[in-house]
């Protein structure tokens, strides 16, 4: 249900808005976390475009755009995601630079 059915029905009660909990248990939207990359000295490029290839499903070309985007500016963003799948690819993509000896560090932001 969107804000525009929610007016429409409000319609219906005489101008009152009347929302049940049930609309809005339905109409309520979970928390979105960031997965931020940051940057390092040591993490080579490739392997970081790979990450965000096979971890966040990133094409060539944006997972290199995102990769430059770190590398520049210190961090950015891979992807916005509910907090249970945000804290899975952090955990994913910090073994994955654990076991390949890279300090590369993955965060999660409270959208
Ligand atoms: N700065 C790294 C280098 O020059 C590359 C890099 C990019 C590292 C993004 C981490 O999240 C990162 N090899």
């Amino acid at each position: 249900m969107t804000v525009k059915d929610i007016k429409s029905s409000e319609e219906k009660h005489d101008g009152l808005l009347v929302l049940e909990p049930k609309t809005l248990a339905k109409t309520a939207r979970p928390p979105l976390y960031k997965v931020l990359l940051l940057n390092d000295d040591y993490t080579p490029m490739d392997f970081v475009v790979c990450i965000l290839k096979d971890i966040f499903h990133k094409g060539h070309e944006e997972a290199i755009r995102i990769m430059f985007e770190v590398h520049k500016s210190g961090m950015g963003i891979c992807g916005t995601f509910t907090r249970d799948v945000a804290e899975t690819k952090v955990e994913h993509v910090t073994a994955e630079a654990r076991k390949n000896e890279h300090p590369l560090q993955c965060i999660l932001e409270k959208e």
